[in-house]
């Protein structure tokens, strides 16, 4: 296991890479070229200078999160082999600049979704939260504006307001994409993308669907051990892996998140570890790490990756908003620190324990 910090760029991040490096154990930034819409080609010299910088800090590029993939791909209208050769151009370069971890997902439309950016806890700290009666009760539309509204003035990763200024186009995209479908597409994707992750020995994660169940009639397809272990029979190639989000599949409190870490040995190429608090059926809110202060068994989850062989990069997910900190919801330095302390105290006592 790999200590890692996500990381905007010097631009869109209130972070910095000195302050990250600062924290005990992190020695690796995943990051992205955050102001890439899905389906641009990765100039060389962006890749180049993002790497410079990172390095200048002191730190690793440990992977990408995310290269987005285009909704023409994952719809598969008639123009998605454009699109894949796009995509493969930007695993070549990320590849040539000795980048071997891409994570992307596959969601319709929408990245993650949370009804509440600052819901306040009992301890005066904010936090992310979901609430499926508010869903069930409005529109694609009021979605974006509620994200827009709450970000405090950052790009939320995912909801891009360029994309998704053209909703209805969107949503219009995907009529007649059902599970099947929506499966199908990103078989061919991963068909199409495996010989350039061979080349350049990339391996390729897929974030799990957040929440793990379908929003506004969209489908949503990676969400739980029977979706994951079919979506890793579509290739043996040891590049085609997942992103074992712990937070994501973790909405679902059916997901026994150790028994799908067993599952998948061998093809965790990436982890977020976060704690949910759950509070009524598809209702929960984003805990701190430590496990006794939400629903999730931190321990048993860093014990089952252990027992894995998980030796990838892992990075404290979404954090509540501490000490003051203004940050993109989520993504402040002070509780993601904590949570890397705390991931890394109970690996440290996994490991010797286990000796
Ligand atoms: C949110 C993130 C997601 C994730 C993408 C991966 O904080 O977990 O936006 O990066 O779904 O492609």
């Amino acid at each position: 296991m790999r200590m890692t910090m996500r990381w905007f760029g010097k631009d869109y991040d209130s972070v910095s890479l000195e302050w990250i490096r600062q924290v005990p154990g992190v020695t690796g930034v995943i990051t992205t070229l955050y102001g890439k819409l899905p389906g641009e080609v990765w100039e060389r010299e962006a890749i180049a200078g993002l790497k410079k910088q990172v390095e200048d800090a002191g730190l690793v590029i440990a992977g990408i999160e995310s290269v987005n993939v285009h909704d023409a791909i994952k719809t598969g209208s008639a123009d998605r082999d454009a699109y894949i050769d796009a995509y493969i151009t930007t695993l070549e370069r990320l590849g040539q600049a000795d980048i071997r971890l891409v994570c992307y997902n596959f969601m319709p439309v929408f990245d993650w979704t949370r009804t509440d950016l600052a819901k306040v806890r009992p301890d005066g700290s904010t936090t992310m939260a979901y609430d499926q009666s508010l869903i069930d009760t409005i529109n694609p539309d009021d979605m974006t504006s509620l994200i827009e509204r709450q970000s405090r003035g950052f790009v939320m990763a995912g909801w891009e307001p360029e994309r998704l200024a053209k909703l209805k186009d969107l949503f219009a995209m995907y009529r007649g994409v059902d599970e099947e479908r929506l499966f199908e597409n990103l078989r061919y994707f991963i068909q199409r993308i495996m010989p350039v992750c061979d080349k350049y020995d990339i391996n390729m994660a897929i974030h799990p669907d957040d929440p793990s169940w379908s929003v506004f009639g969209l489908p949503r397809i990676v969400t739980g051990r029977e979706r994951l272990l079919r979506f890793i029979g579509i290739s043996d190639n040891v590049h085609h892996g997942v992103t074992l989000c712990t937070g994501s599949l973790g909405t679902n409190p059916q997901n026994d998140i150790p028994a799908i870490i067993a599952a998948l040995k061998g093809r965790i190429h990436f982890a977020h570890a976060r704690n949910l608090l759950h509070t009524a059926p598809g209702k929960f809110e984003e805990a701190a790490h430590l496990s006794a202060d939400g629903s999730m068994d931190m321990y048993a989850i860093m014990k089952a990756l252990h027992d894995a062989g998980f030796d990838g990069p892992i990075r404290p997910d979404h954090g509540r908003a501490i000490w003051g900190e203004v940050s993109m919801p989520g993504y402040g330095l002070y509780d993601r620190a904590l949570g890397a302390a705390y991931l890394n105290g109970l690996w440290e006592a996994i490991e010797k324990g286990s000796r």
